[in-house]
């Protein structure tokens, strides 16, 4: 089996300090969660921008100061900039980070409820305009797909020519208005996949380490993080990033996998330009 590469998402768009004290919000807070991560095993980190006070923003000044503070303290490490920023965000706003020319961004494949009257838009000419966007840049993109109709769009575009290969793929479940996180959920949507193709799983909630073991016994990618789960086990507040990383290392050792460090996770995923 491939070695496992872990994506720590440490801060997003929604979570806020109110849910856990450890979200970070200022470049120097955003920079030592990312260094946690990292030392803990995160070869990725997917990076949303916030303002000091935790406003969400896709201003590409904000994200050049964080990666570079989180350049400084892990060198190697592989940013993954979301495109797909906070809900109601325009096209042009949320694509505003892609002119730092990050070696890796999200691309968010299908529209879905965001919990009460929010929708995250992703219509099928964004997914066109984003895919292009990224791929005149040569930023790789992993494809965020929150229920199995996003992975037909995706192999849909891939047919037009819109989106390119590598495809690699992030199942986002558990949210609120998506797909569910439990096993057959899990079992439908890698064997939905195209058989070259790589996946990671990001489990929301309660789904976060269900969802990682799964991944890790059938030779998928982990994502963990914040932005995602703020619990280390049930009722108990994560103290860092680092800490969910090294819970999913702790399972990987467990079933024999090992760990990517961000070269080994840039040859898996065929990042090499
Ligand atoms: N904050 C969500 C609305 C991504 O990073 O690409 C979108 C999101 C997906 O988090
Ligand atoms: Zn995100």
């Amino acid at each position: 089996m491939q070695k496992l590469i872990i994506t720590c998402a440490i801060s997003g768009a929604e979570v806020t300090k109110e849910h856990n004290p450890a979200v970070p919000y200022t470049v120097e807070e955003m920079s030592e969660q990312a260094a946690l991560a990292y030392q803990e095993g995160a070869s990725i980190i997917h990076l949303h921008a916030r303002l000091d006070d935790g406003t969400p923003t896709q201003s590409a000044d904000r994200f050049r100061e964080i990666m570079e503070a989180i350049k400084k303290r892990c060198p190697d490490v592989i940013i993954q900039v979301s495109t797909g920023g906070a809900v109601g965000m325009s096209r042009d706003e949320r694509l505003q980070p892609i002119v730092l020319n990050p070696e890796m961004a999200t691309l968010d494949c299908g529209t879905l409820n965001f919990g009460g009257d929010e929708i995250f838009i992703n219509t099928e000419n964004d997914i066109i305009y984003f895919a292009e966007a990224l791929q005149s840049r040569n930023i790789y993109k992993e494809l965020e797909c929150f229920e199995k109709g996003h992975i037909d769009s995706v192999l849909r575009l891939v047919k037009k020519g819109h989106i390119l290969p590598p495809l690699h793929f992030s199942f986002v479940l558990g949210v609120n208005g998506g797909m569910s996180g439990e096993e057959r959920d899990f079992l439908f949507l890698k064997d939905s996949i195209p058989s070259n193709a790589t996946f990671s799983v990001a489990g929301i909630g309660r789904f976060e380490f269900p969802l990682a073991e799964l991944s890790i016994l059938h030779g998928g990618h982990v994502r963990v993080g914040l932005e995602d789960n703020i619990f280390i086990e049930k009722g108990v507040p994560a103290a860092s990033n680092g800490e969910l990383v090294a819970k999913v290392v702790k399972m990987a050792k467990q079933a024999n996998r090992e760990i990517a460090s961000p070269a080994e996770a840039r040859k898996i995923l065929g990042m090499e330009k």
